[in-house]
C-alpha cells in the first residue's frame, strides 16, 4: 500500500484526475481518496515512483505520507 499526501486536491474533479492518473498506470490498482486528509491509497503492484509520477504529470505535487 502506498500513501500519497496531495495537498492540492480540493474537490471531487481533483480525486477523479488522480485516480484517472493511477488508473492510467496500472489498471488493476486499487485507488481510495480521502478529500478531507488529501490523502491517496493505493494499492498496484507497479513501483511506487511511476504512480507518484503519473500523480505529478496530472498536475498534483505529492509527498510520501509516513502513515
Ligand atoms: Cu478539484
Amino acid at each position: 500500500m502506498y500513501k500519497f499526501n496531495v495537498p492540492d486536491m480540493t474537490c471531487g474533479h481533483c480525486a477523479g484526475t488522480v485516480q484517472r492518473a493511477v488508473k492510467l498506470v496500472d489498471a488493476q490498482a486499487e485507488v481510495a481518496v480521502d478529500l478531507g486528509r488529501k490523502l491517496v491509497e493505493v494499492r498496484s503492484s507497479a513501483p511506487q515512483e511511476r504512480i507518484g509520477e503519473a500523480i505529478r504529470k496530472a498536475g498534483y505535487e505529492y509527498s510520501l505520507a509516513t502513515r
